[in-house]
């Protein structure tokens, strides 16, 4: 706060002995700083402060409104119109709704201890936060559809700004969290910002995925004919591929249960979560197993569907968890990842990481970060589920997924 009056001080200074400037250009000045990208500018910490000093009654009054959270079926039944004005009421919502949610979550950066807001990676987050909120808050009314398609653009851009955001949160907090003994502080801000994030991106993705309804079987991200089986099957192959890089051996993954099943359902989150219980099942099944890496174990994955729910689960016979760290698995950042000195792990032959993409922490990476269970757990309650372990210590772990479909009898989640 201080070096934002401080800066505006200097700047104004220059304002009036430069002479060059009016008022109007200094402040178009500003503004136009806030969509500036370029990393390097010599100005670019002063004019953010600046900026951020005469928002922060606008950051602060946002805070104060409450979320509009929308029900799935709210989504998936809003009215196909011929005249493409339910993407234009979309698109409004969006408008109104997202710089609030954003708003909620810089308030959470701001409430953090010091020593953790200050850290450079968690800091980057939170400017993202502030910028996304400029851009929106100050994007004119979409009022029809020629300004929707410039809303439309302007979403696509945050979002691919702000994709590698759960890495940096990941390394961030895996940098200066063990300064802070409350655990549950920190699980608290992580489970809220990671699934308010999800949220936000579900809503974006949805809306700029209406514009595209070409896919067979699809409203915006819904998936009106969605089979767990093809997705097990996708995400088995793909995180086979990882171990297989990784290590140079992967076991079978093998399903069984409805694989026939069908239903309603936004496929994506559940995509993140597979990912990651997946590459855990793998994991310990290749680092239990080093001394018969042609002949391993198969990973299980079993699928209910019922009325109420679905659920999932994923055995390992890689060797449990011992009791000794059993519940530590659930805090983010908690890893064994190079306890085991073994060159058949890490770093060799076969030590590559393969491509990221933007679900998570590096899913291309098998582990590390410590991330992927909690999140997969706060992504799972967010979606009106659960996940649970049930491991034998020595012999190996059973996880369950439980997931609320989303055309279900129950009152249903929201997003
Ligand atoms: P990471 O995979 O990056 O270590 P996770 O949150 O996914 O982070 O998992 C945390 C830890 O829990 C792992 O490092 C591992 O020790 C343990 N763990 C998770 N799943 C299993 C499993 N199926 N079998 C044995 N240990 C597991
Ligand atoms: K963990
Ligand atoms: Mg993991």
């Amino acid at each position: 706060f201080l070096s934002a009056v401080r800066s505006f001080r200097v700047i104004a200074g220059e304002q009036r002995t430069g002479l060059l400037f009016t008022t109007a250009v200094a402040s178009r000045q500003f503004s136009d700083n806030i969509y500036s990208k370029q990393q390097d500018c010599p100005d670019r910490e002063r004019s953010r402060s600046v900026t951020s000093f005469y928002f922060q009654s606008a950051i602060d009054q946002a805070a104060n409104k409450p979320s509009v959270r929308l029900t799935p079926a709210a989504i998936l039944y809003s009215g196909k119109s011929n005249d493409d004005s339910h993407i234009l009421r979309s698109a409004q919502y969006l408008h109104k709704e997202l710089p609030v949610r954003i708003a909620h979550r810089i308030a959470g950066f701001r409430g953090l201890p010091f020593i953790i807001g200050c850290n450079p990676t968690i800091l980057q987050v939170h400017e993202l936060y502030i910028r996304a909120f400029h851009i929106l808050s100050e994007f004119p009314p979409v009022v029809d559809l020629n300004i929707e398609k410039d809303f439309s653009d302007t979403l696509r851009s945050l979002l691919d700004d702000h994709k590698d955001v759960v890495t940096l949160l990941a390394e961030g907090f895996g940098e200066c969290r063990r300064h802070i003994n409350d655990e549950n502080l920190i699980k608290g801000f992580l489970d809220k910002t990671l699934t308010s994030r999800l949220g936000i991106r579900m809503l974006a993705e949805h809306h700029l995925a209406l514009h595209t309804e070409t896919r067979p079987n699809y409203v915006g991200i819904v998936n009106v004919g969605f089979s767990p089986r093809k997705l097990i099957e996708k995400k088995a192959d793909f995180v086979r591929n990882v171990c297989q890089a990784k290590y140079g051996f992967s076991p079978d993954v093998k399903l069984n249960g409805h694989v026939n099943a069908t239903f309603p359902y936004i496929a994506p989150p559940l995509d993140y979560i597979l990912t990651e219980l997946l590459k855990n099942a793998l994991r310990s099944t290749v680092e239990s197993n080093l001394e018969s890496l042609q002949n391993m174990p198969a990973v299980y994955v079993t699928v209910a569907v019922n009325e109420e729910d679905f659920v999932i689960r994923i055995s390992d016979r890689g060797g449990g968890i011992p009791h000794s760290y059993v519940n530590k698995v659930w805090d983010y950042n908690f890893t064994t990842s190079g306890n085991l000195a073994d060159d058949r792990i890490d770093g060799g032959l076969f030590g590559q990481v393969m491509n990221a993409s933007n679900s998570g922490p590096m899913p291309g990476k098998m582990h590390g970060y410590g991330f992927g269970l909690p999140t997969a757990k706060a992504y799972a309650q967010y979606l009106g589920g659960s996940l649970t372990i049930e491991t034998m210590s020595g012999i190996g772990t059973d996880v369950y997924l439980r997931l609320a479909h989303i055309d279900g009898k129950r009152e249903s989640f929201r997003i």
